[in-house]
């Protein structure tokens, strides 16, 4: 594995952890960190310690969104052309289970990434959004497509086009994510889930 700058990753019994890693900037996705995220899923998807994937952040927030600093000089055109959230499509083609454990902030980027997981488990103070609107731009990492696809147009718009922040007891009524947790057992009750995940018999 390449030195990993903006994750962490460990492997134990089964499951692959993947742990956003920018504390201090509520770990806003830069380009680097993305291409970290998704070269170690599709290490965990060949690795066959690995029976499930468990992506979640460091610190208060799961992730506020795309590195608004490394975005300040792109114009419309020069982002369409980096596209760095097509590396999202490669997440959809990981074979194994990916489950997100969010918390706190899950806007912009961080909630298209969320909208990529399998399964979502989220402490009670999460709150999703897509600002992208406030900043002129719409998610473009397939995000209006994934959302859509769980809770129906007519909300999915609503979301986007007003940047509302969604509640997590919200998101489970509309049925995106699995299940609410209290923030300190976040971590505990994901692992629970993924362990009887890995446990299922399966090939390989
Ligand atoms: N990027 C960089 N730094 C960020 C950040 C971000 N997205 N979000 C927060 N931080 C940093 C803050 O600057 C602050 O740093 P220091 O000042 O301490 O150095 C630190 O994290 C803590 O943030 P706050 O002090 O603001 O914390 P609060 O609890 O007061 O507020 C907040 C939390 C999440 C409400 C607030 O930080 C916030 O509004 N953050 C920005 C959220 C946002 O707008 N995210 C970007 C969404 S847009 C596309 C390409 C890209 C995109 C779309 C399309 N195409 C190619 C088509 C865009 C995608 C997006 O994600």
């Amino acid at each position: 594995m390449n030195a990993l700058q903006f994750i962490e990753t460990s492997i134990a019994e089964g499951i692959g952890y993947i742990f956003l890693n920018r504390p201090k900037q509520l770990n806003a996705l830069n380009r680097k960190m993305v291409r970290e995220i998704v070269s170690t899923m599709e290490e965990f998807d060949r690795d066959p310690q690995v029976k499930v994937i468990l992506l979640s952040g460091n610190g208060k927030a799961f992730s506020a969104g795309a590195d608004i600093d490394e975005m300040v000089n792109d114009d419309p055109i020069s982002m369409e052309l980096t596209n760095q959230f097509a590396d999202w499509d490669r997440i959809s083609l990981v074979k194994k289970p990916v489950i997100g454990a969010v918390k706190s902030f899950v806007f912009g980027g961080g909630f298209e990434l969320a909208l990529s997981c399998d399964f979502l488990i989220a402490a009670s103070d999460t709150q999703f959004s897509f600002p992208e609107v406030t900043l002129g731009v719409m998610p473009g990492a397939g995000g209006t497509q994934r959302l859509t696809k769980l809770v129906g147009k007519t909300k999915a718009l609503e979301w986007i086009l007003t940047a509302e922040r969604i509640k997590a007891k919200t998101a489970l009524q509309y049925g995106f994510i699995n299940k609410i947790v209290a923030p300190e057992l976040l971590m505990e009750e994901s692992i629970d889930f993924a362990r009887k995940i890995a446990m299922q018999p399966r090939w390989q």
